[in-house]
C-alpha cells in the first residue's frame, strides 16, 4: 500500500517532470504515464533521474479519469482562484483526487496529472484533497513559499539564487539576503508599508486562509465550514485594522476604501517577480489606472463595471431591508444571529451565497477588475496581475482600499444592529483591577519593535538545477515577546470561569486627535482570547505573547518541519496541517514609532458559560482559532466575532473609557520602534 506521505513529494519541484528525483527518491513511473517527449527515451531518462536515489516508489498502472478539463488549463498559464472557468476546472480535479477510492490510486492518478496539468493548480488541487480526504489527514503541505519561492520574493534573488545552487556544493552555499525594500523608492509614500504588504508570513498565512476555507467546490461539504461567512469578514477586517495601525506607524493616514469603481486607483505597483509557472513578469500596474470593463474570451470573462454596481446596490437594498432574497424567492432574515455570516458568503462570494444571480460576485470580481485592469481585453495577451491571485495579492496597495470597501459595506449591516446593552457586555460580580504588559526586564506597558533576519530554505522550489539546500535571508518586523499579567476579582463565593478577550488599537487619529469608539473600535486588532478559571477573591493572571489565539510560531508559517514538530502520532500530529493557518507571529503587535505610538490596550473578561461550545479540541490546532477557526469544529466562541467591538457603541459610549464594565479594563501601551536589525538566534 502507498504511504500517503509519499504524496507529499509531488509538491516537490513543481515544473520538472515527474520522475526526477526529490529528496533522494523517485516515483517508478509506468511508461503509459510518461509525457509524448520522454515515453520514447523511458529507461534514458528514468534510470538518469534515478542515479544518487535512496528509495525507489512503486506506481501502479491504473486507468486514469478524464482529464480534459483539468488538462484544458494550459501548463504555462497563470492559474487564479479569482477566475470562475478556473475555479471550475480546479473544482474538478479536486473532485477526481477526492473520488479516487485509496491512497493508492490517489497516487496514480496524481503521479499522472502531475505532468499534464498546470503546476499551481495542481499543487492547490491536491492540497484541497488532502486537507479533506479522510485517509490522508495528518499530513504536513510543505510551506508555499518553499514550493513556489517566485511568489514570494525579488526575481533578482532568484537569479542569484540559481547561481549559488548551480556553482556552490550543499554544505558550503551562502544564504542571499532579499533586499529589505526593493519594490520602489521612498518618493512613493506607500512604499513604507513594505515590510508588512511583502511580508512572506502575511502572505503566507493569506494562501492558507482560502487554501482552507475554499469558495468554491462541488463537494459543499469542503466549502460549508461553520461560520465561514463571517469568518471571511472578520479575518480580512483585521488584515485591515491592522494595516492602519501600521500606516499611523509610519505617519500615513487610515486607508481610502475604493468606493467608486470609475475612480483611477492612485497607487501603481510593480511587483519585480517572475512567474516561474509562466516565465513571464508578474504585470505591473500604474499610477492612476482605471477599470475597465472586463471581455477576456481566453479567461471566458464577460463583465462590466455595471455588473459590480448592481450586485453592490442589491448587497445595500438586502442590507437596509434586513433580509435577502435567495433563489427561489424566500426571504432569509440578516439577524444578529446569523446575518453577518449569510452576508460574507454572499459579498466574497462562496457556493453558500443565498443568491447568486442577484447579489452576484462582488469581492472576487474586484480583485480580477484590478488585477485585469492593464489587459483588460487581453489585447497584450498579458496575465493578471498580483491581485489576481492569494498567494501574492496582499502585496499591493489597492488590496487594502478593496477590502475597506468589502468591510464597509459589513459595517453598514453591523451599524444597523442593535447595540450590545450593558447586560451583555458584563459579567456580574467580577472585575478587572488591574493590567500590565511587559516584556522580560523590559519597562512596563512599553512594546519594542525591531527588524530581525531569517533564513528560509527555498530549495523545493528550485526546478532542473542540483538538489541540496539554498537559503533565502529576508528582513522582517520582530518584538520583543512580553507578557500581560491581568489582577481580576471574584466576588462571588465559588470558582467561575472567564473568557478574557484582549483587544489593542492606536489611541489617537492621523490628525493625533483621540479617536471616538465608533471609530477606534474598527481599528481594534485582536491579540488574544483564553479561559480562565477564577477562585473567589483576587486572582493573578499571567499570559504570554507567544501564546496568543491569534498566530502561530514562525517555525510554523515557514513549515520548518524539524522544529516544534509534534510526536509521530500523537493527536497533536494530526492536525499539524491545519496548524499552517495563522497570522504570523512576528507580525502580532504593529511596527510603532521611534518615538511611541499611543494605544489602548483592551482586557474583557465576560461569562465563559455564555461564550462556550462544547467540543473537544485536543489536537486539533485550535491555538490560532481567532483568524482560522478549528479544523472539522465550530467557531470556539458563541459571541459575534470581534465582540465586544463589532458593533456601534452604545448611547452615551463616545469614548472607550465610557464603554468600560467593571470586568472591562484598558491600559495605556506605547508601541516603540527601535530601527536596528538583528540575526534569528536558533
Ligand atoms: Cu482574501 Cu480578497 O479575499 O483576498
Amino acid at each position: 500500500m502507498a504511504d500517503k506521505k509519499n504524496l507529499l513529494l509531488l509538491f516537490d519541484h513543481p515544473t520538472e517532470p515527474v520522475f526526477m528525483d526529490k529528496a533522494k527518491t523517485v516515483f517508478d513511473v509506468p511508461d503509459s504515464f510518461l509525457t509524448d517527449r520522454y515515453r520514447p527515451i523511458s529507461n534514458e531518462v528514468q534510470s538518469r533521474a534515478g542515479e544518487q536515489v535512496e528509495q525507489r516508489i512503486p506506481v501502479r498502472d491504473i486507468s486514469i479519469p478524464d482529464l480534459r478539463i483539468p488538462m484544458s488549463l494550459g501548463r504555462d498559464e497563470q492559474f487564479s482562484l479569482f477566475l470562475p472557468k478556473h475555479r471550475r476546472i480546479a473544482g474538478r480535479l479536486i473532485d477526481i483526487f477526492m473520488n479516487m477510492r485509496t491512497v493508492d490510486d490517489l497516487q496514480s492518478v496524481a503521479v499522472y496529472a502531475r505532468d499534464r496539468v498546470n503546476p499551481v493548480l495542481f499543487n492547490y488541487a491536491l492540497s484541497v484533497a488532502l486537507l479533506h480526504r479522510p485517509d490522508t489527514q495528518g499530513l504536513d503541505l510543505p510551506s508555499f513559499s518553499q514550493t513556489f519561492p517566485d511568489r514570494f520574493i525579488d526575481s533578482q534573488v532568484m537569479r542569484q539564487l540559481r547561481e549559488e545552487s548551480f556553482v556552490v556544493q550543499p554544505g558550503s552555499r551562502m544564504p542571499i539576503t532579499i533586499p529589505r525594500d526593493y519594490t520602489a523608492s521612498d518618493l512613493d509614500p506607500e512604499h513604507r508599508l513594505w515590510y508588512f504588504r511583502e511580508d512572506l508570513g502575511i502572505n503566507l498565512h493569506h494562501w492558507h486562509w482560502h487554501l482552507v476555507y475554499p469558495f468554491e467546490a462541488s463537494d459543499r461539504s469542503i466549502v460549508a465550514k461553520d461560520r465561514r461567512g463571517e469568518l471571511f469578514y472578520y479575518m480580512h477586517q483585521q488584515v485591515i485594522a491592522r494595516y492602519n495601525a501600521e500606516r499611523f506607524s509610519n505617519n500615513l493616514a487610515r486607508v481610502q476604501p475604493f468606493n467608486n469603481l470609475r475612480d483611477s486607483i492612485a497607487e501603481g505597483y510593480f511587483p519585480k517577480m517572475d512567474s516561474l509557472v509562466a516565465s513571464r513578469a508578474w504585470p505591473p500596474r500604474f499610477e492612476n489606472t482605471k477599470l475597465s470593463d472586463l471581455n477576456r474570451e481566453a479567461d471566458q470573462l464577460n463583465v462590466e463595471i455595471g455588473d459590480l454596481e448592481r450586485w453592490r446596490d442589491r448587497i445595500y437594498e438586502a442590507i437596509h431591508q434586513g433580509f435577502v432574497m435567495d433563489e427561489r424567492g424566500n426571504r432569509l432574515a440578516l439577524d444578529e444571529a446569523t446575518g453577518i455570516d449569510t452576508l460574507g458568503n454572499m459579498i466574497e462570494s462562496s457556493i453558500l451565497s443565498p443568491n447568486r444571480v442577484l447579489y452576484g460576485d462582488l469581492h472576487n470580481n474586484g480583485h480580477t477588475f484590478i488585477s485585469y485592469a492593464h489587459d483588460p481585453s487581453n489585447k497584450h495577451l498579458e496575465s493578471f496581475g498580483v491581485m489576481g491571485d492569494v498567494s501574492t495579492a496582499m502585496r499591493d496597495p489597492v488590496f487594502y482600499k478593496w477590502h475597506s470597501y468589502i468591510d464597509r459595506i459589513f459595517q453598514e449591516h453591523k451599524s444597523r444592529l442593535p447595540a450590545y446593552t450593558d447586560a451583555q457586555l458584563n459579567y456580574s460580580g467580577i472585575s478587572i483591577t488591574g493590567i500590565q504588559v511587559a516584556a522580560n526586564g523590559g519597562q512596563p506597558n512599553t512594546l519594542t519593535t525591531f527588524w530581525q533576519q531569517s533564513d528560509v530554505d527555498l530549495s523545493r522550489g528550485f526546478d532542473f538545477l542540483p538538489r541540496g539546500n539554498v537559503f533565502a535571508r529576508f528582513s522582517h518586523l520582530q518584538h520583543l515577546p512580553f507578557t500581560y499579567t491581568i489582577n481580576i476579582n471574584n466576588d462571588g463565593g465559588a470558582q467561575r470561569f472567564g473568557y478574557v478577550r484582549i483587544f489593542m488599537a492606536p489611541k489617537n487619529d492621523e490628525r493625533r486627535q483621540p479617536m471616538l469608539l465608533r471609530e477606534q473600535r474598527l481599528m481594534m486588532i485582536e491579540l488574544d482570547k483564553f479561559v480562565v478559571s477564577l477562585n473567589p477573591g483576587p486572582n493573578t493572571i499571567r499570559r504570554r505573547s507567544t501564546e496568543s489565539s491569534v498566530t502561530i510560531p514562525f517555525e510554523r508559517t515557514f513549515r520548518n518541519l524539524d522544529a516544534n514538530r509534534p510526536t509521530t502520532g500523537s493527536p497533536e500530529e494530526l492536525e499539524f496541517n491545519f496548524c499552517g493557518c495563522g497570522w504570523p507571529n512576528h507580525m502580532l503587535i504593529p511596527k510603532g514609532l521611534p518615538e511611541g505610538l499611543q494605544c489602548d490596550l483592551f482586557v474583557m473578561v465576560s461569562n465563559y458559560e455564555n461564550d462556550r461550545i462544547d467540543q473537544q479540541l485536543v489536537g486539533r490546532c485550535s491555538d490560532a482559532a481567532s483568524y482560522c477557526g478549528v479544523r472539522d469544529r465550530l467557531y470556539p466562541d458563541r459571541q459575534s466575532m470581534g465582540y465586544p467591538f463589532d458593533r456601534l457603541p452604545r448611547t452615551g459610549a463616545d469614548r472607550l473609557v465610557n464603554f468600560l464594565t467593571p470586568n472591562m479594563s484598558i491600559v495605556d501601551v506605547t508601541i516603540r520602534h527601535d530601527n536596528r536589525t538583528v540575526p534569528r538566534q536558533n
